[in-house]
């Protein structure tokens, strides 16, 4: 986009007089935010337009992206990189005044997401349009994000995150494309010209409201779309109203009205325990629904045949949540285009695939019969004709083996098994690292792969390089454009070219100047904001994430806590100062969680109030995770925590968003973890830990006690025992459910199994870190492998080896 500043000066001051009557100086901060984000959106309405326009003229192949979740955060700043009008705009706004940077700090993040699945939907539509891929997401407007964290005294206290509030400078509500979504009623089948068909009567209608969010891709006229749905009452309020002619028809109106409203109402913030709630079923179906109707509307516009849909359509399934997209596209074949049940099967099957995020039990979605049955009764008639085929099918080839079938089959013991459903209904399976895959092929899913190996592979994780170097880190980013010019902005692998500098002393000087710079601006905030010192020559290691029992951050707080132990025999002790840094919601359910979350915190304030250590260690715990704060806190990072039991994080995503800015990863072999080790070689990460396979052979033979070791290693023992003796300040009865979960339920994580090798690493990080030039040279050769972990890379292969897509230039 070629506008200079004095063209955006005119604009914005256009925009402020006509949004708000107001001019730069009357304006508050929110208003400019307002007015500078709508023009932003109006200077890339002709290139979406085009792209769209170039798009359905020459039926190319469409991507959509189905997520209960897209994380996405803040636009204002990467949609001004992504359309390369950032310096123009931040000189224009300076001349009149204003810093850019006041008025990101006014946007809302969109916190349409709980954690790395919903982060990463978010960095791959940033990736397709920025390759210029057709790619599209489909998903819900909630209404509420993700609660915002408070903490208070040391607690957890949620508060509802009502970001729509002031308006959403980004999205256009398209009210002739709302679709609607049907529930409930009754299915009637009726012969018509000798066909079997299927009426349905006496359902409820939701109007699905699309809200449209333009996806801008890296200087290249891209522009992609993210719709979100919103649902509303298929009458306006208008008729509503008039159609109460007393005050109970009135009263139940507005009931009715808030019922459906309900759907797209609030975001669930649980990622792995899961509760089976009706209206997060609804949500799935709803968005689902609407969107394939959708898709296919627009197909059909381009004039082509619905049998060749899967020819110029993909629709891929983030996790089980959009599984009802099975059901839902054969019904639409079947019931509205009148199509035949083996050719509906073909299209859906070379339409759909899917990807898997977790190995976890508890969080493989399943769903009860009665529920699906009454909820959508058409679709649940499909699903059991799909379960009824396939079974048929496993009898032929599995006649003895009614053990397996049962494993496999669809619906069994009055459930749905999503994930099986996505398996047998699509034609791809996908894993997220290749631990993970690996895993799923040879345990959870082996059944399947045995059944259909040409339908499973890994797709390894990515993050994008534009918010997550560029955009949070843009003096490193101009620094390494300085290193080795900027062809790397678009061909992120090029970062490798930095590591013949790892070695030059002028290039490490640099690079840990800004290491530090990030690292002070940092301290201030944290003195302004939450009025603790810390100390900007410290090592910061961070482990910022959801927090989850698997997750680990209990092991990070014990070996503070034996840091801390240590100290206090001898304050002289010599260790490297460090401040330890966590940031981290708890599903508000999770009761464990949110023990955790008062544990570190009051672990924090025991160890920072304590002179006597001479401020060697301290803790910080930063209230209200989210996007925007990661791109803050990550910059600074010098250790990367990725430490959760082997075997259990499918990939993480974190752990590449660190080591693209320069921070050494401490790491178990889990995960994504492995292949950075791959990638940057021994020397330049520390792994500690018992491996996946060891894991998972304990967890069989149950040879494990944490009991054991926690009476023969004395450090351990104390720290038990501080926890639950009121050493640290609280009654002794407040931890008990973690001493329960690590001693009586034997500690499922392995954290004290894992304790002494964790203890080990630290001790090497200390030694590291004092050797600076090695340090930088580390921090170096990760930044140079991090281009490997780009997400364009990831989407690259998920066009080529699962999405037959192609890219598209936008003239
Ligand atoms: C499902 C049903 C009902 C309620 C909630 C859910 C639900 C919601 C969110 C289940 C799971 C999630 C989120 C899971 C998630 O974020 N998984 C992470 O995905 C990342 C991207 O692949 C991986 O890097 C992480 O390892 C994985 O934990």
């Amino acid at each position: 986009m070629t506008l200079n500043k004095e063209a955006i000066k005119k604009d914005f001051n256009k925009k402020l007089m006509h949004m708000f009557s107001e001019d730069v100086e009357d304006a508050s901060n929110f208003h400019k935010y307002l007015a500078f984000s709508s023009l932003i959106k109006e200077y890339c309405s002709e290139n979406w337009f085009k792209s769209n326009k170039q798009y359905r003229k020459n039926a190319e192949k469409q991507v959509y992206y189905f997520s209960m979740e897209f994380l996405i955060g803040r636009l204002l700043r990467s949609n001004l990189l992504n359309l390369g009008i950032e310096k123009e705009s931040e000189e224009a706004l300076k001349e009149l005044g204003v810093d850019l940077r006041d008025l990101e700090e006014e946007e809302k993040d969109a916190g349409l997401g709980n954690g790395g699945l919903g982060r990463l939907a978010a960095c791959f539509l940033d990736s397709m349009a920025s390759i210029g891929m057709p790619g599209h997401g489909c998903g819900i407007r909630y209404k509420y994000g993700l609660f915002e964290q408070k903490i208070i005294d040391g607690y957890q206290v949620e508060i509802p995150d009502n970001w729509l509030k002031d308006g959403n400078a980004w999205e256009v509500r398209k009210d002739d494309k709302a679709v609607i979504v049907r529930f409930g009623g009754k299915v009637n089948p009726v012969m018509k010209n000798d066909r079997l068909n299927f009426e349905y009567k006496d359902y409820d209608e939701v109007l699905a409201v699309p809200y449209d969010m333009p996806v801008i891709g890296y200087h290249n006229n891209t522009v992609n779309t993210l719709r979100l749905w919103s649902a509303e009452t298929v009458e306006s309020d208008d008729e509503l109203d008039f159609s109460s002619f007393n005050y109970g028809d009135y009263s139940k109106a507005v009931q009715y009205k808030s019922a459906v409203e309900s759907i797209s109402k609030v975001l669930y913030p649980d990622d792995s325990h899961i509760q089976g709630k009706i209206l997060r079923l609804k949500q799935q179906y709803f968005f689902v629904s609407a969107g394939i109707q959708s898709i296919i509307r627009s197909y059909l516009k381009t004039g082509k045949p619905i049998n060749d849909l899967y020819k110029h359509v993909a629709i891929h399934i983030n996790d089980t949540h959009p599984s009802l997209s099975v059901p839902e596209l054969m019904r639409i074949l079947l019931d509205e285009k009148e199509i035949e049940w083996d050719e509906a099967w073909n299209i859906t099957t070379k339409t759909i695939s899917y990807t898997n995020h977790t190995i976890m039990a508890e969080a493989l979605e399943k769903w009860p019969v009665d529920l699906v049955k009454n909820l959508f009764p058409r679709i649940y008639m499909i699903i059991e004709e799909i379960n009824r085929r396939f079974v048929e099918k496993l009898c032929l080839s599995y006649p003895n083996e009614s053990s397996k079938i049962t494993k496999m089959a669809i619906i069994n013991n009055g459930e749905i098994r999503m994930a099986n459903m996505l398996i047998v209904g699509g034609h791809s399976v996908n894993g997220v690292a290749k631990l993970h895959t690996e895993i799923l092929k040879s345990r959870e899913l082996s059944d399947f792969y045995e059944l259909y190996p040409e339908k499973f592979n890994n797709k390894t994780n990515g993050i994008t390089h534009r918010r997550w170097l560029i955009q949070a880190n843009p003096r490193l980013a101009e620094f390494i454009t300085e290193t080795i010019g900027d062809r790397w902005r678009k061909h992120p692998k090029k970062l490798i070219e930095l590591l013949k500098y790892s070695k030059y002393s002028s290039v490490q000087d640099k690079m840990d100047e800004i290491k530090k710079d990030n690292k002070i601006k940092f301290a201030n905030t944290v003195k302004s904001r939450y009025g603790i010192i810390i100390d900007p020559e410290s090592i910061y290691d961070v482990q910022v994430k959801r927090l989850h029992a698997y997750k680990r951050q209990i092991l990070n707080l014990f070996h503070i806590m034996y840091l801390y132990n240590k100290l206090k025999e001898n304050p002289n002790l010599d260790i490297f100062p460090r401040t330890f840094i966590f940031a981290a919601k708890a599903s508000p359910s999770y009761y464990l969680a949110k023990d955790i979350i008062k544990l570190i915190n009051t672990v924090g304030k025991k160890i920072n109030n304590d002179k006597s250590i001479k401020n060697k260690i301290k803790v910080l715990f930063l209230e209200n995770y989210r996007v925007s704060l990661a791109e803050k806190i990550i910059p600074c990072a010098d250790i990367s925590e990725q430490i959760s039991t082997a075997s259990k994080e499918a990939s993480g995503t974190g752990n590449m968003k660190f080591m693209m800015n320069g921070a050494i990863t401490i790491a178990t072999l889990d995960g994504a973890n492995i292949e950075i080790r791959d990638e940057v070689g021994d020397d330049n990460i520390i792994t500690f830990g018992m491996s996946a396979k060891e894991v998972m052979e304990l967890e069989k033979n149950r040879g494990y006690s944490s009991s054991q070791i926690y009476n023969n290693d004395n450090r351990i023992h104390k720290i038990v025992n501080q926890i639950m003796s009121g050493y640290l300040g609280e009654s002794s009865g407040e931890f008990r459910n973690i001493y329960n979960h690590l001693i009586e339920k034997n500690d499922e994580y392995f954290v004290l199994k894992d304790f002494d090798s964790y203890v080990k690493a630290q001790e090497i990080v200390d030694g590291l870190y004092r050797d600076r030039k090695k340090w930088v040279e580390m921090s170096i050769t990760n930044i140079a492998h991090s281009g490997e972990f780009s997400s364009d890379n990831t989407i690259l292969k998920y066009a080529r080896q699962i999405w037959n897509a192609k890219k598209v230039k936008i003239y």
